[in-house]
């Protein structure tokens, strides 16, 4: 699984294919790079190898997943099978209220704003793709399309992670509480905000030259008022991309103009 995804990310590379239509493609990039995984709230990247259950899910057009409730045990690793039946682009993406919420209100104010976490997966009309999570911990979660306008249609589905009882305490589900405030405060990897107002900091975490656009795991964005988050940004000059390379610490300016959102002044973050 996971060797035929890097050799079909680097089959791809060459081609000016819409990698879209093989729906696999945003799964297949993430797999090829080596990217920390993340603890979240709602569990962490699973791997193909460890895979126990697979749950099919449809999504369409009157912004509804089938089935929308789905109850997995602590420590299983599902992968979704998640598949758009409709004539738009939808997306799952799995979260807690809150992050979903805050997730959802930024989708609207910036719409063509291009996530990119192990936690989510983008599916063209007519496509299927798939998404491996490990639900660690316990706790009543959400899935939701989060695309401009879907979420607040109700496209939302609840998933329950039934606690193990054999799981050792170490679980830690008291901190649940704790560990939402704290998300969503301060950023991810101890990054912190930009000292200059309008600079951020961030991680290279892929590379796309031919598009002109770089994967971004950015501290908070002031001048846009936006969270910490992975991100993909759109750069004027494609030259830039050649002084950069995967986890390379940067400091940038993000901007949003139009319906894009833009990675400018791109410099090494000081020590
Ligand atoms: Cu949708």
């Amino acid at each position: 699984m996971k060797p035929l995804n890097i050799i079909l990310a680097a089959a791809l590379l060459g081609t000016s294919v819409s990698a879209i239509a093989l729906g696999d493609e945003h799964h297949a990039k993430k797999t090829a790079s080596p990217v920390k995984k993340e603890q979240k709230n709602w569990g962490i990247a699973g791997d193909a190898k460890d895979v126990k259950r697979t749950i099919e899910l449809t999504m369409n057009d009157t912004m509804r997943f089938t089935p929308d409730r789905i109850e997995v045990r602590q420590g299983e690793v599902v992968k979704f099978v998640v598949k758009n039946a409709g004539k738009t682009l939808h997306e799952m993406v799995i979260g807690d209220k809150k992050t979903l919420d805050e997730h959802a209100a930024l989708m609207v104010k910036f719409p063509n704003m291009a996530h990119d976490e192990p936690y989510m997966t983008h599916v063209a009309a007519g496509k299927a793709s798939q998404l491996i999570w490990n639900f660690n911990r316990a706790g009543d979660f959400d899935f939701a399309c989060l695309i401009a306008g879907h979420y607040q249609a109700g496209m939302v589905g609840r998933i329950k992670v039934v606690a193990d009882g054999k799981a050792s305490a170490s679980a830690a589900p008291s901190a649940t509480a704790g560990f939402i405030q704290a998300q969503s405060t301060a950023p991810a990897n101890g990054m912190t905000a930009a000292p200059q107002a309008d600079l951020s900091e961030a991680e290279v975490r892929k590379i796309d030259k031919e598009n002109k656009k770089v994967t971004l795991k950015h501290g908070e964005i002031k001048n846009l008022d936006m969270p910490a988050m992975t991100m993909i940004f759109e750069v004027s000059d494609a030259a830039v991309l050649d002084e950069l390379k995967v986890g390379d610490k940067i400091r940038f300016r993000a901007a949003a103009g139009g319906n894009k959102l833009m990675a400018n002044d791109i410099q090494p973050a000081r020590r």
